[in-house]
């Protein structure tokens, strides 16, 4: 059943290329995507490099000003304490602000020759799964390798990464080469457990997030397909986490697999996690044994309002418009991308439901291009390391509005969960698992209609 319907698509897609350079064809267009506000009523015009940073343009007065209070929260930079203002950081940590990982509201990347990681990070546990169903932390570490320690504490751990080539050809012959991470924990204060699970992950973008979170989760269910009873080899599913504030178990939409139920409990942990910092959600530091380990008086070290505003600024930041829709050659890949299936899992367009408090994320029409469900990715991209109900193998689909627009936000085009693909070309090459078929569909295509779905990824 899929073959036909491949030779059907590839025919298609012959009929189109012939016509592409001839403008007498007859050939009917098919229908693409005229709609360019991929966020709705949140979304801004603007490709430049601040394209992730503003205010959604439909937020009320006290939405506003929640806004702009949590961008300064975003920014602040937490110090050692004793200090006046944002103290607290540590006694381990991965990085100060949020926004020094999460840079102008956009993602991370991988360290190059000689760096040190800072805008990612690893996730780390142990087999087994803890009280709630989660990782289950490392002895002495916990869930999170923390890279730093304030004075006179050691950092838990460093890791280096190196790469191996792997060599591929396209149908038409035409190399190319991905490169696979390999990473080794170099130094830690304590020996690693054996059996220690390492998942690598860069900071995402930031933008558009309120929007996903007011998807109703029946809608985000319609997409499921569990035990692929369409047989189209692509078996979407929730990932069911551990929801701090409702103390029960909710769906997962946040982090590279949906590990995190809310933003705000999201901006919780990364307080706690990445800075060190304690909050009315989580109340003690992130401490697993290291030496004198912080466990002063002075928690909650951000108050509630602060994580609300944090959270809140990470719910209303616009979502960037689509660019050149009217030119042809991204017409024309938007047809390949939907040839390729890829659509069946970056899902198009989404509906949100009614936002509680929130009338300006409520009943929005968006393009997001996920479906924020897991999906096995396959051998290539697997990290071995369950998260809540994902395997070792799977990943939540991630988002790619805005994603054109990686380069001059962010000056870098590495992509994927953990920055191997050093464009877009590459990281649908990595694709395996369920989305195989979409990439040794792309593989065989001329170069042509190749160069074409690139073109059309770089007009979201
Ligand atoms: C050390 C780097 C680092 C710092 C500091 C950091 N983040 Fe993140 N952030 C990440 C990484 C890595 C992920 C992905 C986590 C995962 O997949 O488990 C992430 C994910 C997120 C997400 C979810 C995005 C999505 O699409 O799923 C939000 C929201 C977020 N961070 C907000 C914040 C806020 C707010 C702060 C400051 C309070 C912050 N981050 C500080 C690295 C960082
Ligand atoms: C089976 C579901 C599925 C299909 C089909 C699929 N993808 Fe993906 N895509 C994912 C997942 C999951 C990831 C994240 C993988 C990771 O980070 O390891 C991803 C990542 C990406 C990324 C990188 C995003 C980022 O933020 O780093 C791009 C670009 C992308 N896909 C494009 C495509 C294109 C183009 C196609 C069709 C040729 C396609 N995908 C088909 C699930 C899918
Ligand atoms: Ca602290
Ligand atoms: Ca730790
Ligand atoms: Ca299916």
């Amino acid at each position: 059943m899929a073959l036909s319907r491949y030779s059907t698509t590839a025919l298609l897609g012959l009929v189109l290329v012939a016509g592409c350079g001839n403008d007498s064809t007859t050939e009917p267009t098919p229908p693409t995507t005229t709609d360019a506000r991929s966020g709705g009523q949140t979304t801004i015009i603007n490709a430049s490099s601040a394209a992730f940073s503003f205010p959604a343009p439909n937020l009320d007065g006290d939405a506003f000003n929640l806004h702009v209070e949590g961008d300064a929260a975003f920014e602040a930079t937490f110090v050692t304490a004793p200090a006046s203002v944002n103290a607290g950081l540590g006694p381990v940590y991965n990085n100060t602000s949020c926004i020094s990982c999460h840079a102008r509201d956009g993602r991370g990347r991988p360290p190059f020759a000689g760096e040190n990681f800072s805008s990612m990070l690893f996730r780390i546990s142990i087999p087994g799964a803890d009280n709630q169903g989660g990782p289950n932390p490392v002895p002495g570490f916990g869930g999170q390798l923390q890279d730093r320690g304030v004075f006179g504490i050691p950092a838990e751990g460093k890791v280096s990464v190196t790469y191996i080539d792997r060599q591929g050809t396209f149908a038409d012959g035409l190399p190319y080469t991905l490169r696979e991470p390999r990473y080794v924990v170099a130094s830690s204060y304590r020996p690693i457990p054996a059996g220690m699970m390492l998942s690598p992950r860069v900071a995402p973008p930031v933008f558009g997030l309120g929007l996903l979170e007011a998807i109703p989760e029946s809608a985000l269910l319609a997409n499921a397909d569990p035990s692929d009873q369409n047989g189209d080899g692509i078996s979407g599913r929730a990932n069911y986490v551990w929801d701090a504030q409702a103390n029960n178990t909710t769906i997962g939409r946040f982090g590279w697999k949906a590990n995190t139920p809310s933003l705000l409990q999201q901006a919780a942990a990364a307080y706690n996690n990445d800075m060190g910092i304690t909050s009315t959600m989580f109340t003690l530091e992130t401490c697993h044994g290291q030496p004198q380990c912080d466990t002063s008086s002075n928690d909650p070290e951000v108050d509630l309002q602060t994580l609300k505003a944090a959270a809140h600024y990470t719910a209303t930041l616009a979502v960037p418009a689509r660019r050149v829709l009217n030119d042809p050659k991204v017409q024309r890949g938007e047809v390949v991308f939907r040839a390729a299936n890829c659509n069946s899992c970056h899902i198009e367009t989404l509906h949100t439901g009614v936002a509680p408090d929130a009338p300006y994320l409520s009943n929005q029409i968006i393009h997001p291009y996920t479906d924020l469900l897991l999906h096995d990715m396959g051998e290539g991209l697997a990290d071995n390391r369950p998260d809540y109900l994902a395997d070792g193998r799977e990943w939540r689909t991630p988002p790619l509005w805005g994603i054109g627009l990686t380069r001059i936000v962010s000056g870098h085009t590495f992509f994927l969960h953990d920055g191997r693909a050093r464009d877009l070309m590459e990281a649908i090459l990595w694709h395996g698992g369920e989305a195989e078929a979409a990439r040794n569909y792309v593989q065989q295509l001329p170069r042509a209609d190749r160069d074409a779905l690139i073109v059309f990824l770089e007009s979201l």
